[in-house]
């Protein structure tokens, strides 16, 4: 099947720069994707946007050409519930990928398995409106509890706006809880108001919940330009997330977001994203554990 994608959509950054930064040996990409290719893994009908294709060989490509090891393939919302080409992706990597899936309450127990033994070990929730539909509470509620018993964990998608209505709910979850994207913080506001101190509060009160500090470049105002070389690219958001990893230096995990759904205006260079690591983590301890030990611990229990 063809598929037209979604007018005004940026294709992934072709020819990445190679990073200056050099990420130690082991590293994993903890939060991208695959897109199909919609010939052979059609998108899910109740999209929001279609994507242009990004498959799993691309994928990898830009893994050795970054300088990864290892890559957690998430879910992403044009796939809906349909999970065939992050399992295709986890499957083809040999061990070196592990995935986040989308189920529904209607998956039975031997598709459960099944996501586990090609390499699944979680699954998302999404509450951003305008990538998905309201799924009830409970029915989520439900999936927690049911892959509590795998040993996964969650992984919630929401805005900084969303979290006082969500906070019960997402502290109510009984598994470790991955935030995509430190929850979308608004970096024109300032990092001691309430917003980001609410949600640097959900992670001191709730031990279980872990940051992906991703994605400075849906976070930006700023935007890529370095103003010299001594400030980052995205440099507005580097308070931000510089202040998770040392606050939690335990419970951070980073990722490309390749191949970066929904940029309309703007398509990084992957290679200037990791060159944006040091600024966040800024000590060689610091980079090992967000980099290597705090996802393999989640990730490849059995090989720590
Ligand atoms: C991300 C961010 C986005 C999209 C999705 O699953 C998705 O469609 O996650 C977004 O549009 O902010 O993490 O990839």
């Amino acid at each position: 099947m063809t598929f037209e994608k979604t007018p005004g959509w940026l294709d992934w950054y072709a020819g990445p720069s190679k990073p200056r930064f050099q990420l130690p040996p082991g590293s994993v990409d903890a939060h991208c994707h695959v897109f199909g290719p919609g010939d052979a893994f059609p998108y899910a009908p109740e999209r929001k946007y279609t994507p242009c294709d990004a498959s799993k060989a691309q994928l990898y490509a830009l893994r050795d050409h970054l300088g990864f090891a290892r890559n957690v393939v998430v879910q992403a919302t044009c796939h809906g519930a349909d999970n065939r080409a992050m399992v295709d992706a986890c499957v083809g990597s040999g061990g070196k990928a592990r995935g986040i899936a989308t189920v529904k309450r209607s998956i039975s127990d031997a598709e459960l398995q099944a996501l586990h033994a090609a390499g699944v070990r979680g699954v998302r929730f999404n509450f951003v409106k305008r990538l998905v539909d309201f799924t009830p509470k409970d029915e989520l509620m439900e999936i927690a509890g049911r892959i509590a018993k795998l040993g996964w964990h969650v992984v919630i998608y929401f805005e900084a706006v969303d979290l006082p209505e969500l906070w019960d709910f997402f502290t109510a979850l009984p598994t470790t809880v991955v935030v995509d994207h430190m929850g979308r913080p608004d970096v024109s506001k300032p990092i001691d108001g309430p917003e980001f101190q609410l949600f640097v509060r959900f992670m001191r009160e709730h031990s279980n919940v872990w940051s992906k500090v991703s994605c400075p470049e849906r976070l930006s105002v700023a935007g890529p330009n370095a103003l010299n070389g001594e400030q980052a690219a995205y440099r507005d958001v580097v308070p931000f997330a510089r202040h998770i990893v040392e606050t939690f230096p335990d419970r951070v995990l980073w990722g490309t977001d390749w191949p970066h759904p929904n940029l309309k205006n703007h398509m990084p260079d992957d290679g200037l994203l990791v060159d944006f690591i040091p600024h966040i983590a800024t000590t060689a301890e610091l980079q090992q554990k967000l980099l290597v030990t705090n996802p393999m611990r989640l990730y490849w229990p059995e090989e720590v």
